[in-house]
């Protein structure tokens, strides 16, 4: 409680799921506060779930209410950079995130993933298999399910995906374990460098008692720790590694072999990683890694990430809308294997990224490049099949007729999704939805 003393005015900026959520934990566990709420949208997403009791000021800033706050709460959509933040935090006024709030309010052990890739396999993963150990385990964070609302349940352990910008207003999160799974280039439309990026993802380590990092990627460890400090590698040996027994891969903790990657559902060396890290997590909090054993063989990942959604003559087609970055439309391709084929669907946001990375990929495939959505020209140069269209409704359209056997329809887009969809989801169903239309 003592984070609350002289706090009566907090202002929660930018609504959707995280404000709403802390418009809620505010009501709930602080309904001494006066609470009040700013989002720069005219009609942000949550508007109507606000009670009634809250002031809500839309499609603009309020710099009274700000300067009249003790606390501001910051949505991980709003940069710091923000001048009107910056005004705030010039003025000596707290801000901070709502994994701060949640941070100040937890009792029960947490443990929390950040990476550029990966994180949200890595966090429902872990999730599934400390409840099959029989734990309740809250699991959220910025997997869709804002960390507040976990504290309206009774959980015994709280496993959290947690992004850079959420990372960015959180000081003093206590975790049992942190895992950093790999950096590569990501919203560069946010940070003015990749070692800004990077810096704000190492912040997951500030109060942890261990750090679990990526041997394999350097720029995963922190620069200093004094905590406990576990590796994961597919490369080398290491605490958790891949192990080679009478020409079988098995993923090893702690020189003990605990299960072949060919008893994985997962696909592709990426996921190995994945579930190393995941392995890592729970050796650190004291799960029998033996007793999880079955979920871990029947866990088929979640949706959205190189999802076979349609298998119709010979041809499949793979929803990976949630490659939202070039390093994971790499590792979907990196895994891949076929007769005929791949027409991979690219673009929508970039995010100010460089796509050229992907060219001498692009260049080991049969592929055709079908380019969409508002940055889709920025990747006509990386192949010489890149085909430009508006839509994925128009490429599908076009490409339908001349699939065969043995063929892959892929959408692995490398960018984000909000141009033409509400988010990565609304893009994978309408991939889906076409797959099933056109097979
Ligand atoms: N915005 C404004 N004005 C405002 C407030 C927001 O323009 O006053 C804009 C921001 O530019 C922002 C966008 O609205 O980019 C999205 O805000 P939102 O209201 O949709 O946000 P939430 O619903 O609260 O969702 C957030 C996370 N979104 C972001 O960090 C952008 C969700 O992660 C997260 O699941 C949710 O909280 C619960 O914790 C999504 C995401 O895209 C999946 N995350 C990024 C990623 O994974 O790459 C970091
Ligand atoms: P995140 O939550 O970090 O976005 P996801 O688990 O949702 O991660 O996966 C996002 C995308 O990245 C998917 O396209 C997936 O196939 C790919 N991916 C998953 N794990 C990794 C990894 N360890 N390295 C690279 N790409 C990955």
């Amino acid at each position: 409680m003592e984070h609350w003393q002289g706090i009566s005015n907090v202002v929660v900026v930018g609504l959707g799921m995280t404000g709403l959520s802390v418009v809620n934990y505010l009501k709930r566990f602080h309904s001494d506060v006066s609470v009040k709420v700013i989002d720069t949208r005219p009609s942000p997403p949550g508007l109507d779930s606000v009670p009634h009791s809250v002031d809500v000021y839309t499609g603009g800033w309020n710099t009274a209410w700000l300067a009249e706050s003790d606390l501001v709460v910051v949505n991980p959509g709003i940069a710091l950079a923000t001048p009107e933040i910056q005004n705030v935090l010039e003025q000596g006024i707290p801000v901070v995130g709502d994994i701060e709030l949640f941070a100040w309010h937890v009792t029960k052990p947490v443990i929390a993933i950040t990476g550029s890739n990966g994180k949200s396999t890595v966090t429902d993963l872990t999730g599934v298999l400390a409840s099959a150990s029989g734990l309740r385990v809250g699991v959220g964070g910025n997997i869709g399910v804002p960390a507040l609302e976990l504290l309206n349940h009774s959980y015994d352990l709280y496993v959290l995906e947690l992004s850079s910008f959420q990372l960015e207003t959180t000081d003093s999160l206590p975790l049992k374990a942190a895992a950093f799974l790999n950096v590569s280039e990501d919203h560069m439309d946010r940070y003015d460098s990749m070692e800004s990026y990077r810096q704000a993802k190492l912040r997951i380590f500030k109060c942890a008692e261990t750090a679990i990092v990526n041997g394999d990627d350097p720029a995963t460890a922190p620069d200093s720790f004094s905590g406990d400090l576990v590796r994961f590698s597919i490369e080398k040996e290491s605490d958790f590694y891949l192990s080679l027994i009478d020409g079988e891969e098995w993923l090893t903790a702690h020189q003990k072999p605990i299960v072949k990657t060919s008893d994985l559902r997962l696909v592709g060396k990426h996921n190995v990683a994945n579930v190393l890290t995941v392995l890592a997590l729970l050796d650190v909090i004291h799960i029998d890694l033996v007793s999880i054993l079955d979920a871990l063989k029947a866990y088929r990942g979640l949706t959205h990430r190189c999802q076979l959604v349609e298998e119709k003559q010979g041809v499949l087609w793979i929803n990976d809308s949630k490659a939202t970055n070039v390093a994971s439309t790499e590792a979907a391709l990196s895994g891949l294997t076929y007769r005929g084929t791949l027409y991979l669907l690219v673009g929508g946001i970039g995010k100010g990224a460089d796509f050229s990375p992907l060219a001498p990929m692009l260049s080991k495939h049969r592929v055709e490049l079908c380019c969409f959505g508002r940055d889709g020209n920025q990747f006509m140069g990386l192949h010489p099949s890149a085909h430009l269209y508006e839509t994925m409704e128009e490429i599908v359209e076009n490409i339908h007729t001349k699939l065969v056997d043995g063929d892959i329809v892929m959408l692995s887009p490398a960018c984000a999704s909000m141009d033409q969809f509400k988010n990565f989801m609304a893009r994978g169903d309408a991939f889906a939805r076409l797959a099933h239309q056109y097979a």
